[in-house]
């Protein structure tokens, strides 16, 4: 009744922004990310025969409020489903990677909990199972139980059943592309992507083109990564992170994720391919941007995110599947 897990965050190619249905986290369109290796969250659950509360500690703190609540949502999903009594759980979890990333931990945070939930309340491993119980607790956390290139597919369901994470290509498929995380803002954001999105869906009057064209992206994108075409990779994640973006900006009231120095790397990254490195970035519900490169380029595009005020620059390459791991 006890199990440990390791999943590794992911950075969207084509974005997922806005849901359909808000409890079982439905989205409105298909996405597409890569999986972020080193980078790590390690969860343990345990699930015992007692009645009582749950004990939820995330990075050596007890969680309380929302954050707890997510959690127990997703163990109480788990204990419906089971086919044995279980009672209060025991939830441990810890990232490795510096908070300073600016990255959200909760992709890799969700997924390594369905793993090790579905695992120790006797489960056998089931990665759709998993992605669809991952997606319950965060949307993009359904990215994060496979490794490599993964698409989450909308699904048409009411029941989300046709709605979860799966792997185009493995982690192995291209070992030189690299995703430098550009650190150039500490600042919490004001709006969390969850409230973002709602208000884009309910109040930008671009929200269905940007749906539509997702969609179409999260397609399109796949014989360019199985090229593993840098160039038309990346023109695809720059275009659909501004389209993305520019939806959010005719919400009303209007939401802009961007700062300053974000603007300036993404400029540098431009002047960059002028000069013939390939380097494009995407960004997130947030000021950083992350840069997709070659590894014989890694060093240029790191050296110019710091000159454009990236305080850190964390280099990172596909990862691979969630996996069982020893006790910690
Ligand atoms: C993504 N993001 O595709 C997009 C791009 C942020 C921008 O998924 O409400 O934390 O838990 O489903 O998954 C962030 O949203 O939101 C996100 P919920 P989640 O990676």
């Amino acid at each position: 009744m006890r199990a440990t897990a390791k999943a590794h965050p992911n950075i969207a190619l084509v974005k997922y922004w806005g849901k359909r249905d808000e409890r079982l986290i439905l989205p409105h369109q298909s996405s597409l990310s890569v999986t972020l290796g080193p980078l790590a969250v390690t969860t343990m659950v345990e699930f015992t025969t007692e009645r009582g509360a749950d004990e939820v500690r995330i990075n050596g703190r007890t969680a309380a409020g929302a954050e707890r609540e997510r959690v127990v949502a997703l163990l109480d999903v788990v204990r419906r489903e089971a086919k044995k009594r279980l009672g209060r759980a025991r939830m441990v979890s810890a990232g490795d990677f510096p908070a300073a990333a600016g990255l959200a931990s909760s992709a890799a945070a969700f997924a390594a909990l369905a793993v090790a939930a579905r695992t120790a309340a006797g489960f056998a491993r089931d990665t759709r199972a998993e992605s669809i119980l991952a997606r319950r607790g965060s949307g993009s956390a359904c990215r994060s139980v496979q490794g490599g290139f993964v698409r989450w597919n909308r699904g048409r369901r009411a029941d989300g059943k046709d709605s979860f994470g799966e792997q185009v290509f493995g982690e192995r498929h291209w070992p030189e592309l690299r995703l430098l995380v550009g650190m150039v803002s500490r600042e919490e954001k004001e709006v969390k992507s969850r409230d973002g999105m709602r208000a884009t869906v309910e109040t930008s009057p671009y929200y269905p083109a940007w749906a539509k064209d997702a969609e179409a992206e999260a397609r399109r994108i796949v014989p360019f990564i199985k090229r593993r075409d840098l160039e038309a990779v990346g023109t695809i994640a720059e275009q659909n992170a501004w389209r993305m973006h520019a939806t959010a900006f005719a919400a009303m009231p209007p939401l802009c994720y961007l700062k300053p120095q974000t603007l300036s790397v993404i400029e540098a990254c431009r002047e960059l391919r002028r000069r013939g490195t390939g380097a494009w970035f995407t960004l997130d519900a947030g000021p950083n941007p992350v840069l997709l490169t070659t590894a014989g380029d890694e060093a240029t595009v790191a050296r110019v995110l710091e000159q454009h005020g990236a305080a850190e620059v964390v280099s990172c390459r596909p990862g691979g599947d969630a996996e069982l791991v020893p006790a910690p």
